[in-house]
């Protein structure tokens, strides 16, 4: 990245950082065509198992793929879609995720999200869940998800729904 690219990407996360009381936590690709951020993931009920959600941003040309995730603590992580069958809601796990290149994908509650599975500890808000994320261009994104309590997974999902509908 030039140097002058690097300045105004500082300035802009500043900024961006101002307008929320806590910095939005992002990673990048090493050639910083992927992105990740808005990352969290949903306090465990059950204790073994959590959904971790996320926008991820390709800035390239190319259509990428999400093909693997590793989260430290967790026996597994798989990315799951969420649906009905029948009147009922399931989730189909799917092998991978297209991010079409210049649009960003979102994983979020009810949607498409990372199940995790085989947590050796039950999540707890105010924790943060580290992983890395591996795509079939061979790009790598770090990832850190801050856990958040299930009150707060409301309001995050009302303010999505209000963030898509307007
Ligand atoms: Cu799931």
């Amino acid at each position: 990245m030039n140097p002058s690219l690097r300045r105004c990407l500082v300035v802009l996360l500043a900024a961006a950082a101002c307008d929320t009381p806590e910095p939005r936590w992002v990673s990048t690709s090493g050639d910083g065509v992927l992105e990740i951020s808005e990352a969290f993931a949903g306090e465990s009920v059950t204790g073994g198992t959590s959904a971790v959600y996320f926008a991820l941003r390709n800035r390239g040309p190319l259509d990428d793929t999400l093909e693997a995730i590793v989260v430290e603590g967790a026996g597994s992580a798989r990315i799951h879609e969420s649906g009905e069958r029948d009147g009922i809601r399931v989730m189909v796990p799917v092998s991978a995720l297209p991010l079409p290149a210049r649009q960003v994908t979102r994983l979020a509650p009810g949607g498409t999200h990372v199940m995790l599975l085989d947590l050796v500890r039950r999540p707890v808000a105010g924790d943060s869940l580290r992983g890395i994320l591996r795509f079939r261009s061979g790009r790598e994104i770090s990832l850190r998800a801050e856990v958040h309590g299930l009150t707060e997974l409301e309001d995050i999902v009302d303010e999505s729904t209000r963030r898509s509908a307007g």
